[in-house]
């Protein structure tokens, strides 16, 4: 049976304000597709969604939307989920977003382990504002920001929210529709802070900049640097130098979620008598 996108989305919406051909759409499709998989009701998800062409997504769900502020998702994400435990609450961000203003709150909401789903939508600049430099630039690239090339090394997202505590942790790119919506069931079924390294493609603001004249380049280079997690770990490492693993990098199930030790710090408390 054909899948009934119309459910998903607002159609009044479409069509969307992305560039053609930009990884964003890719990310949609999976977001909603995983929702489906796992039988979710639109009325139990909450979309959280930050400043940025990324930011644009919750404009696009057809379930309970928050279109927040630069860098603050997770801020608003942790208290709709604390003042609602049974929902499902996912947030979509860029590199700039989660990565650099909202770098901080994304450390501590990986450390609190809180069973939020964040989807950061990798493009390697800050699309929106036309290419300044994001935590996740590529040396020697060119943005607007360094206009004789990037001299910062480059964040690896995974390794951040992996050493600061998410749960769950997985990496695919927009070049591997399904094994994204694979890598989302997964992340999403699980009960703890899930984050995902969407690598995708910004070929207006920043592969054409880069001697990426066709879009399709953009791909090819991104698909150039990853590897499954797999094929990673048998890489000398020489060889694991630029490139990225794919799947899922961490899964860890014994870790307290965050609502589950605030309920119980609550019960706490109302047993001595507190309100
Ligand atoms: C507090 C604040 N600072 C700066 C901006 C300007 N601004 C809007 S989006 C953005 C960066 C977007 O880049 P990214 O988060 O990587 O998302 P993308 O557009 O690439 O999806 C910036 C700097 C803002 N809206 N608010």
């Amino acid at each position: 049976m054909a899948f009934n996108y119309e459910e998903y989305l607002r159609m009044d919406k479409m069509p969307t304000l992305w560039c053609w051909g930009c990884g964003d759409g890719v990310v949609l499709k999976a977001v909603i597709r995983a929702i489906d998989t796992l039988g979710w009701k639109m009325d139990d998800v909450c979309i959280v969604s930050g400043i940025g062409c990324s930011g644009r997504f919750s404009s696009y769900v057809n379930c309970n939307t928050v279109h927040t502020t630069h860098g603050r998702t997770l801020a608003y994400a942790t208290g709709i989920k604390l003042a609602n435990p049974d929902k499902k609450v996912i947030v979509i961000s860029g590199d700039g977003d989660s990565m650099a203003i909202g770098g901080n709150h994304t450390i501590h909401a990986c450390c609190r382990n809180i069973d939020l789903n964040l989807v950061l939508i990798n493009n390697f600049i800050y699309g929106l504002t036309n290419s300044q430099t994001s935590p996740t630039t590529p040396k020697d690239f060119w943005t607007v920001t360094a206009q004789y090339g990037n001299i910062d090394p480059s964040f690896d997202p995974c390794s951040i929210a992996s050493s600061a505590g998410a749960s769950f942790v997985g990496r695919e790119s927009v070049l591997s529709p399904k094994k994204l919506e694979k890598l989302l069931v997964e992340g999403f079924s699980h009960n703890g802070f899930s984050f995902f390294d969407i690598h995708s493609n910004c070929h207006i603001n920043l592969g054409r900049k880069n001697k990426m004249g066709e879009a399709t380049q953009m791909l090819q280079w991104i698909e150039s640097r990853l590897v499954s997690k797999a094929k990673f770990d048998t890489l000398s490492d020489e060889e694991k130098i630029g490139k990225f693993p794919t799947g899922v990098l961490k899964h860890d199930t014994n870790k307290i979620e965050y609502c589950k030790a605030y309920d119980e710090v609550i019960k706490r408390a109302q047993a001595k008598g507190g309100k």
